[in-house]
């Protein structure tokens, strides 16, 4: 997504494929203990064969690396129900620029010796030290799974459907994504994905993961009632079903490739408040006019994540300097940042300045030279050039 992964000058590569064993797991409180190179989907596995489940996924999940997810602090998924890494990562190990390994593996919940040092290599994209293995606490199964996919007649209408998700779903609600038609119909168009409710302008996604398969059934027909009956969607369809839950996870987390498949992409990973999420896919719409392909927004609605991404034939410095800085002015006009999940990079160092104060920036820059005094781990990302 920025580049944070990928060699641009002089680097050497380090893989930790070959380091995908589990260390432990406590089939208690969910401690799961593994190293670093473990692939995403079959830590996924391990737990759910146990009663557990991950707390995050994503679309990559079949090829990415537990311990790339927390150098990046992957968002994903399951963030509105299960929060961040940064909360569910309990221990790391980390080896330092200097060699020396750094042992904070541990599986406490609680630990409050000091600075919690831990937290300094979570999205560091891998720039002050390289994770070697990773504990996290992983939360029950849940026993009941229902996704609704929903359409919505506008912007604001998504806003009050998520509104009243929260109140009438509470407890019981694991996500919510929202896609726009246009999303709807690169999708179609690209990878031959059917859309299963009447079109709209927007989409909704709301998945419930609960205890009891009755309670939550209730909870969810007395949602859709009431929304359907007061104008909020023009549509709805549910699935109980795992192979069709899947189904309607697919319209959302295949986007990126359908995206992709459509022509040059230009990408930006917004959070933004609620009320004005939408607004700047509309700016940015009018600015470019014929000049794109599709602007498209879409995204982890119940994180205020937006991901708004523009398609073109080809990569052209006047689409470039139409999108920036028009779209990181606007996004720091609302006090929002220029990357919610996807982290800096390479792509993205530069415009750290609109989303954290000088201030921050030179404690930033301390730091690394503090843990990586010759610029040996993943140089030319994460800290602006200048600063
Ligand atoms: C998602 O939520 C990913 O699908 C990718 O974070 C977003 O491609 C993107 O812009
Ligand atoms: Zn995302």
């Amino acid at each position: 997504m920025v580049g944070g992964s990928v060699p641009v000058f002089d680097e050497i590569i380090l893989s930790t494929s070959l380091m995908d064993q589990v260390l432990s797991f406590q089939d208690v409180s969910g401690a799961l203990v593994c190293q670093a190179g473990c692939v995403l989907e079959r830590l996924s596995q391990f737990v759910e064969e146990r009663g557990f489940v991950m707390p995050l996924d994503l679309g990559a999940k079949g090829s990415c690396h537990i311990g790339g997810n927390v150098a990046t602090h992957a968002g994903g998924l399951r963030f509105l129900r299960y929060g961040s890494l940064r909360g569910t990562v309990l221990g790391l190990e980390v080896v330092l620029a200097d060699g020396t390994v750094l042992n904070c593996l541990t599986s406490l919940r609680k630990d409050n010796t000091g600075y919690d040092l831990k937290q300094l290599f979570i999205g560091s994209e891998g720039t002050l030290g390289v994770i070697t293995a990773v504990s996290l606490l992983c939360p029950p199964k849940p026993q009941a799974v229902n996704v609704a996919f929903l359409g919505c007649p506008g912007f604001a209408e998504v806003l009050q459907t998520f509104r009243t998700c929260r109140e009438m779903l509470g407890e019981i609600l694991s996500a919510f994504e929202f896609m726009d038609a246009e999303c709807m119909q690169l999708v179609g168009r690209h990878l031959h994905l059917a859309c299963p409710v009447r079109e709209s302008p927007f989409y909704v996604l709301v998945e419930t993961s609960g205890s009891s398969a009755g309670h939550d059934a209730e909870k969810l027909t007395a949602f859709l009632e009431h929304t359907l009956g007061s104008g909020l969607l023009t549509d709805g369809t549910v699935a109980t079903d795992e192979r069709r839950i899947k189904m309607l996870w697919a319209l959302r987390e295949r986007i990126t490739e359908a995206l992709s498949r459509d022509g040059y992409v230009y990408k930006y990973d917004l959070s933004l408040p609620l009320e004005r999420l939408y607004d700047l896919v509309s700016a940015v719409r009018a600015r470019l006019g014929p000049g794109a392909r599709h602007v498209v927004g879409y995204g982890h609605l119940g994180d205020g994540n937006l991901h708004l991404n523009v398609t073109a034939d080809a990569f052209s410095t006047a689409v470039l300097d139409t999108l920036e800085p028009f779209v990181y002015e606007w996004t720091a006009g609302q006090r929002g940042s220029v990357s919610a999940e996807h982290g800096l990079g390479f792509k993205k160092k530069d415009m750290l300045g609109y989303s954290k104060p000088p201030e921050a920036q030179l404690l930033m820059r301390q730091l690394k030279v503090l843990l990586d005094p010759k610029g040996i781990l993943n140089p030319y990302k994460v800290l602006p050039a200048h600063a």
